[in-house]
């Protein structure tokens, strides 16, 4: 007997069908961020991270060019188990000879043709979008959409706008729904004078981007507790955008480093789930002032995964990862994140849920305890190396990312 089949004997006996785990597993989209790839930056003019965010380290090889971007993305998605869907910002548009010409707020589709056709080269579910509210001058004060300052806000909000008709087009030519994420970085570093006034601008901006009706386009907004240089106010915070989605019917986004530390997403997921019927996601890990770390998998990942398959929110819940780490190799980052997520999946796709309720509901919780406890005994392992083997891939990929780093990155001098 193999240790798959030995794995699967167990799981057999605690009820759990593990060749549904693995196919259920292989369906769930995970929506792979461009910007671990180049540091944030870009291509259409920034040359540093503002807003808040920000990368650590320089690691030799990071992307400069779209060109070398989309190798570094197709390296690192032949690593990837899984579907895969392709994670946009608007400042990875191909401008060509537009560049300098046209401003972020009359982007067009095309400028992102090379994108959709990269995307079905690969076979990727779907391209998801950002409009990139940062790195650009018409920042001004740190504030965009709630800017006092109409000109700003009309610049951001034609933005906000040019950004949906953009994806509108990628959900038309890959046959899949486009998450259209908006992260503004406003706030101040210091006691605010006024908490009110901007939370109304940005209320209205946020009407005016969301006005036209795009059968194509999942709309979501994403809130944050603080950044760094923003300590003190965030416009955008959880209430507000919570308030906001559910009042006009949109997604709210949950990136989980973007809470107090005791706060955690996976409790967040039900609670919307109860009045939502689409959540989306930016999968990250938060340390200290970071909210940005590879993701790996830890117990809040597991709980993320768990809240999401239990709750039968597989279709409900759009999974994307948001980190960047600019001091070890990137495209190894990439990987260890995104598999990271597909352990997590499987490991909730591996328990006896209905059974964990039962004991729920029966009161029996000192054996629900036990239960619990057991899960994470289980050979888990075995049954990712079989879920990586079918796809052609294995736990042995390290020596894949030093060739490339050899043969690619370090030319790039
Ligand atoms: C910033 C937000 C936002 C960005 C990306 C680049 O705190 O998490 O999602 O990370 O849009
Ligand atoms: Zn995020």
């Amino acid at each position: 007997m193999t240790r798959f089949e030995s794995a699967c004997e167990k799981y057999a006996a605690v009820g759990v069908d593990v060749q549904q785990a693995m196919e259920t597993l292989q369906n769930i989209p995970i929506s792979l961020h461009c910007w671990q790839g180049d540091d944030v930056l870009g291509f259409d003019g920034a040359d540093a991270l503002s807003g808040g965010i920000q990368t650590t380290g320089n690691y030799p090889g990071r992307a400069r060019t779209p060109q070398e971007l989309m190798a570094d993305i197709e390296k690192a998605i032949s690593l990837m188990p899984g579907k895969k869907r392709l994670n946009l910002h608007a400042s990875y548009a191909f401008l060509g000879g537009d560049k300098g010409r046209l401003d972020r707020d009359a982007y067009e589709p095309r400028h992102f043709a090379p994108w959709v056709e990269f995307a079905k080269r690969l076979g990727l579910d779907g391209i998801d979008f950002n409009p990139t509210f940062f790195g650009h001058p018409m920042v001004k004060n740190g504030l965009t959409l709630s800017s006092p300052d109409p000109e700003v806000r009309a610049f951001w909000v034609r933005h906000g706008i040019a950004c949906r008709r953009i994806a509108q087009y990628f959900a038309e030519e890959m046959g899949s729904h486009s998450l259209v994420n908006v992260w503004i970085p406003d706030g101040l570093k210091d006691v605010p004078a006024d908490r009110l006034s901007p939370r109304i601008r940005l209320r209205q901006s946020l009407d005016e981007i969301f006005a036209e009706k795009l059968p194509g386009v999942v709309d979501a907004v994403e809130s944050k507790v603080f950044g760094i240089g923003v300590e003190s106010y965030t416009v955008g915070s959880n209430e507000f955008y919570q308030n906001y989605a559910a009042t006009r019917g949109i997604c709210c986004l949950l990136d989980n480093g973007h809470y107090h530390p005791t706060e955690v997403v996976s409790d967040k997921i039900p609670s919307l789930l109860a009045f939502h019927d689409k959540i989306a996601l930016h999968v990250t890990r938060g340390v200290r002032w970071d909210s940005d770390h590879v993701v790996l998998l830890e117990d809040e990942l597991k709980q993320i995964a768990l809240e999401i398959v239990r709750n039968d929110a597989v279709n409900k819940v759009l999974i994307g990862l948001d980190y960047f780490d600019a001091s070890i190799n990137r495209i190894g980052a990439w990987v260890t994140g995104q598999r990271s997520m597909e352990k997590a999946l499987l490991y909730a796709l591996l328990q006896p849920h209905d059974a964990l309720r039962a004991m729920q509901d029966n009161a029996e919780f000192g054996k629900l305890m036990y239960t619990m406890e057991q899960q994470k005994m289980m050979p888990l392992g075995d049954i990712w190396e079989e879920y990586l083997r079918r796809q052609g891939l294995s736990e042995d990929w390290y020596g894949e990312i030093e060739n490339y780093e050899h043969d690619v990155l370090e030319k790039r001098a």
